[in-house]
């Protein structure tokens, strides 16, 4: 079961996810959530990094679709259908495929924050990601030192992968794929 906070998570990632608000997530719903990312970094979706975090994206929503059993072009997922999916593969399940379509889009992202190329998140580097998605009302500092586990200063993409987990567990309170 669902505890009411991973509920309330699951709405929120619905309500963001379904970007043009019919109570249908579909294709266009995902694309649309990377572009708004890409334009508040101010970054090319046809740049080589621009691609990536599309497709990464796009990744996520053939894996929902693949789940649900419908055509990734042209179905759509209601809430019901969502929080099933999300309740197998996130929650219950940390070494599912949802955790492997996950991981591009971190990545995409590490790559996008990352201006001293270190291939690692650091404080200054953070604040970006976090403006991107348009998460304001979260403390930065605060929500770095939930994620920086190994407490050495610097995100990592397996810290970041966990992260997005523990959000929708409800064990953390940052979103990262945004707000
Ligand atoms: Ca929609
Ligand atoms: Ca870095
Ligand atoms: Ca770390």
């Amino acid at each position: 079961m669902f505890t009411s906070l991973q509920l309330d998570r699951a709405q929120q990632r619905f309500d963001t996810w379904d970007v043009n608000g019919d109570g249908q997530i579909d294709r266009s719903d995902w694309q649309a959530e990377a572009q708004q990312i890409l334009k508040a970094l101010r970054v090319p979706s046809v740049s080589p990094a621009g691609r990536a975090l599309t497709e990464a994206y796009l990744g996520m929503w053939s894996f929902f679709a693949g789940e649900a059993g419908i055509d990734e072009e042209d179905g759509s997922l209601n809430l019901d259908q969502f929080n099933h999916i999300a309740h197998e593969h996130i929650v219950e399940d940390s070494s599912s495929g949802f955790g492997r379509v996950v991981r591009p889009v971190i990545e995409a992202m590490v790559e996008l924050v990352d201006t001293d190329g270190d291939h690692q998140v650091n404080p200054p580097e953070f604040k970006t990601w976090l403006d991107a998605i348009n998460a304001s009302n979260i403390d930065p500092a605060e929500a770095f030192r939930q994620i920086d586990t190994d407490g050495d200063g610097q995100l990592s993409v397996d810290e970041l992968v966990q992260a997005v987990r523990a959000y929708h567990m409800g064990d953390i309170d940052v979103p990262l794929l945004g707000h």
